[in-house]
């Protein structure tokens, strides 16, 4: 068997499920559901390795399901808007819908040659009208709602994208595609309001069966914070500074205020005053910084002195107000109250600018002195300087001032969430166009539902290289009518965040359709998805939003559930040389290169069984090799037995046995997604076949665990395991009930005593090839003495905490008995710390292994026609009785 032929075999497995229809579904109120979904590819080119892996995964899982006797549904789609795809026409002129679906058309067949069980009839294409059309009436129905709504904003920019980013779309300062650092733009841009929703999203992750980790990012981005806002009055003025402040324990050590260039009331402040020049240069400048490098902790703290003092609430002292860049716009009240004896920004801030400072919480131990200090302290401790709540802890002064501040009226205890609301709007060509008309009498109008869906413009009518927004350039788009009053109107032409579109595909794929956007009791049935598997890096914005529109959708009246994704599981990456496979390194292991040298199953096993699921996989070829070595030994399983017995005797038993576990064992390895673990189950169970093939078989027997080899391989490997199948059945096997497995019937003792008599039978074989003796007069077969029983149990039961020689020596020693024979021991000890495998799985006794030995005598004189002498080590006569050892006896062929 070559890779071509195994190739040839699932291409003809593939067409004929195809024929039959075998992995299509129907909602079925009588069978239970179970919804496998993979992330949906960003058609870019050909499929990569991590492709390959996220979506054998997801196969190997929902094959399994499958055949549990779950309704499956396991779809698959193209998230077919975005960016690359507008390159493609910016730099060659392609027509991004050309360039997108030629990519798909290749990802499609490669998706199709390993075999994936997909409802094809289900796929998805986000950028074709029929699905973006519910884009556009999500976004009109959310706009009636209040859930959407238009603001003038600072916005990051990306200068060669020549494209807004959401925050989460810039990294370290950059986009997060081509690596450009963003600017600050004022634009009016279009929001969906997902903070209305903070508490849910942050209260119902307690509820998903999700990676703890995954929890904490979403967690850490929205971000809530318990704390006061406080009013500060302005000196000689009637005008209030309101802050944020999760530290009111602090409140008498404010030596500052600082508000944020943006902060609304700034600029009436200075104006005609001395300080208006400075502070006009300063906003200036900090415009240049992001909002993302303002947040930094190490950059430079800087400022100006706006003119202004306020009263301290609490002790009537009169502080000064700065402008500075580490308070952002948008968090709290865009104002802080400073204290920089216990903020390291505020101390930084206020070493700089030689401001006081003024400490109110003593550590326990030592005693700070604001002159001396290198550095904020900003842990627990003791209040001082702070009138009645002198001597109060501060933790419990936070609550205490909190409530203090509310009694007095001098502020409000509130909470704050970073989150902030999902800006939408891109000004980009290759994405949904936002279904919004302006009309210069009826103002902002939504298109509606019967005009949708507002379709893109051909791309020969829009000139892409003007550097704008390339919608603005097709007045056939632009130029509209008043859907209200009929008088010629402008089109919107900024397009959705492609976000929006892989926040609802799963619920596409429960209804497919384009009259509208999915069938309710359809989408009942199916959702929510049961495990969705996919990459970490969209442990936060795709989840967050899929989360997000989930809820909208409940709150419309379109959906019962209030989460999508009851389970994830996130794969690790695919690294080759220790590095994440790259064009730039050179590192890329192409999958059509591996199937065509290895075959389909070959490199859809190999990836299961290169790593954990949520570990990184590093691509080794020597694991291919074995990997493909592995298959052909399975598909030889085919070749009829040489020798067949008719009797069922101890050995058919015993590979029943170990059927039954190794059906017990890969059902709970896969179940809890340890695929790789289930595929070195599969391995010891194909070496067992082998070693039962050898000694003879039943054929009866070896059918029997032929057949259920064959299915239990089904979700690895499925076409090796359908020409197996089809051996026995003209079934597919893909469809048939998984294996049953008896738990009475699994013994491993038994088993170990079988293969004991096992290894002595291929032990005694080896020796006589050894020696080439013709005429043997007889085997003796020598038990070790009791001795070295006790040793085992020692070793054994220290080795689970040990494997310090020393350590295991002393505790050996400790026994009177072993004094005795501390020489051999200390051989014996050495040997079995360098080879764990030469202690037996169970330690029996002397007798036990007599007994065992003796109740095969029979068969084995028959099988060597010769007598069989069985002694113990201390009455034998032969010197190489000393070698003998629980597990492995010595033996002498004469
Ligand atoms: C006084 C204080 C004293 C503060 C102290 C901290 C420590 P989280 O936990 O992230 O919510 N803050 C409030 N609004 C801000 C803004 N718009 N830009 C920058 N910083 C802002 O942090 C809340 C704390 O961050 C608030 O508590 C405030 O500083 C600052 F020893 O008030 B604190
Ligand atoms: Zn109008």
């Amino acid at each position: 068997m070559d890779a071509k032929k195994f190739n040839e075999i699932a291409e003809k497995w593939q067409k004929k499920w195809e024929e039959n229809k075998v992995f299509n579904v129907k909602e079925d109120k009588n069978r239970k559901k179970y919804y496998v979904l993979e992330m949906f590819p960003y058609p870019s080119g050909k499929m990569h390795m991590g492709h390959v892996r996220n979506y054998t995964i997801g196969d190997t899982y929902a094959r399994y399901k499958r055949m549990r006797g779950f309704n499956v549904l396991h779809p698959i789609g193209y998230d077919a808007f975005g960016l690359p795809a507008e390159n493609a026409a910016i730099k060659n002129n392609i027509d991004p819908k050309e360039w997108t679906l030629n990519n798909i058309d290749s990802i499609k067949k490669q998706l199709k040659q390993f075999g994936y069980s997909y409802d094809w009839l289900r796929e998805v294409i986000t950028c074709m009208p029929d699905y973006y059309k519910f884009n556009q009436w999500l976004f009109v129905e959310m706009y009636k709602k209040g859930l959407v709504y238009r603001k003038k904003s600072l916005v990051n920019w990306c200068p060669k994208c020549k494209t807004v980013l959401a925050n989460e779309q810039v990294k370290d300062n950059r986009c997060w595609r081509c690596g450009t650092e963003i600017e600050q733009k004022e634009l009016e841009q279009w929001f969906f309001k997902i903070t209305d929703y903070s508490e849910e999203l942050l209260n119902k992750l307690d509820e998903l069966d999700w990676p703890e980790r995954a929890k904490i990012m979403q967690k850490n981005w929205i971000g809530k914070s318990h704390g006061v806002m406080v009013n500060f009055k302005i000196k000689d003025s009637d005008e209030i500074l309101t802050i944020f402040t999760t530290r009111p324990d602090t409140i008498y050590g404010v030596t500052f205020m600082v508000v944020a260039p943006e902060y609304p009331k700034l600029m009436e402040w200075v104006k005609g005053t001395k300080y208006e020049k400075d502070v006009i240069d300063f906003i200036n400048k900090v415009k240049k910084q992001t909002i993302k490098y303002r947040l930094e902790e190490d950059k430079e703290k800087e400022g100006v002195f706006t003119g202004k003092y306020v009263i301290n609430p609490l002790n009537n002292d009169v502080v000064p107000v700065y402008v500075g860049n580490f308070v952002l716009p948008e968090y709290g009240t865009g104002a802080i109250m400073a204290v920089p004896a216990h903020d390291q920004r505020d101390f930084e801030f206020a070493k700089k600018y030689n401001i006081p400072i003024k400490v109110v919480i003593q550590p326990q131990s030592y005693e700070l002195n604001p002159e001396k200090m290198s550095r904020a302290y900003i842990d627990e401790g003791i209040l001082v300087n702070s009138d009645k709540f002198n001597g109060t802890n501060s933790s419990d002064a936070i609550q205490e001032i909190s409530k203090y501040i509310e009694e007095k009226g001098y502020g409000k205890i509130t909470v704050q969430y970073k989150l902030k609301d999902w800006l939408i709007s891109r000004q980009r060509y290759w994405g949904t166009p936002i279904p919004i008309i302006y009309c210069k009498k009826c103002g902002i109008v939504p298109v509606p539902e019967d005009q949708l869906p507002v379709k893109l413009p051909d791309s020969k009518d829009v000139d892409f290289q003007q550097g704008k927004n390339p919608l603005l350039t097709s007045e056939k788009f632009v130029k509209t009518k008043c859907p209200i009053c009929g008088r010629p109107a402008e089109r919107e032409t900024d397009t959705m965040d492609t976000f929006v579109d892989s926040s609802w595909y799963f619920l596409k794929y429960c209804s497919p359709g384009k009259e509208k956007i999915f069938d309710k009791n359809k989408v009942k049935y199916w959702m929510p998805v049961d495990v969705y598997i996919g990459g970490i890096e969209h442990a936060v914005m795709h989840l967050l939003y899929a989360r997000f529109i989930t809820k909208v959708m409940r709150d419309i009246g379109l959906l019962d559930i209030d989460e999508p994704f009851k389970k994830m599981v996130f794969q690790g990456m695919v690294i080759k040389d220790g590095a994440k496979m790259s064009k730039s390194l050179g590192n890329i292991v192409e999958p059509k290169e591996m199937i065509e040298k290895y075959g389909i199953d070959t490199v859809r096993l190999f990836i299961l069984f290169a790593a954990s699921v949520e570990k990184e996989l590093d691509w080794k070829q020597e694991g291919i090799d074995g990997v493909y070595r592995f298959i052909r030994r399975i598909y030889s399983l085919m070749e009829k037995p040489e020798n067949i017995h008719k009797e069922e005797n101890k050995s058919d038993k015993w590979i029943l046995r170990k059927l039954n576990k190794t059906i017990r064992d890969v059902t709970e390895q896969i179940e809890s997604f340890k695929l790789n673990l289930a595929i070195g189950t599969l391995m010891e169970f194909i070496n067992d076949i082998y070693r039962y093939k050898e000694f003879g078989v039943n054929i009866e027997t070896y059918n029997n665990i032929l057949k259920n080899l064959s299915l239990i391989i089904n979700p690895f490997i499925p076409h090796v395991s359908e020409e197996i199948w089809h051996k026995f059945d003209k079934n597919f096997s893909s469809i048939q009930k998984w294996p049953e497995y008896d738990e009475s019937m699994i013994d491993e003792k038994l088993d170990y005593e079988e293969e004991f008599i096992q290894n002595t039978r291929i032990d005694i074989i080896h020796i006589i090839n050894l020696i080439n003796k013709k005429d043997i007069k007889k085997i003796e077969l020598i038990v070790p003495s009791e001795w070295k029983y006790k040793l085992f149990s020692i070793i054994k039961g220290m080795i689970t905490k040990t494997r310090d020689f020393n350590e295991i020596i002393k505790e050996i020693m400790k026994n009177d008995e072993m004094k005795k024979h501390s020489k051999e021991i200390i051989a014996i000890l050495q040997k079995v710390l360098k080879d764990e495998s030469k202690i037996p799985m169970f330690v029996l006794d002397q007798k036990q292994e007599m007994n065992i030995i003796n109740e095969s005598k029979e068969l084995l004189e028959k099988e060597f026609k010769t007598e069989i002498i069985i002694t113990k080590e201390e009455e034998s006569k032969n010197n190489k009785a000393r070698q003998s050892l629980p597990g492995k006896l010595a033996i002498v062929v004469e």
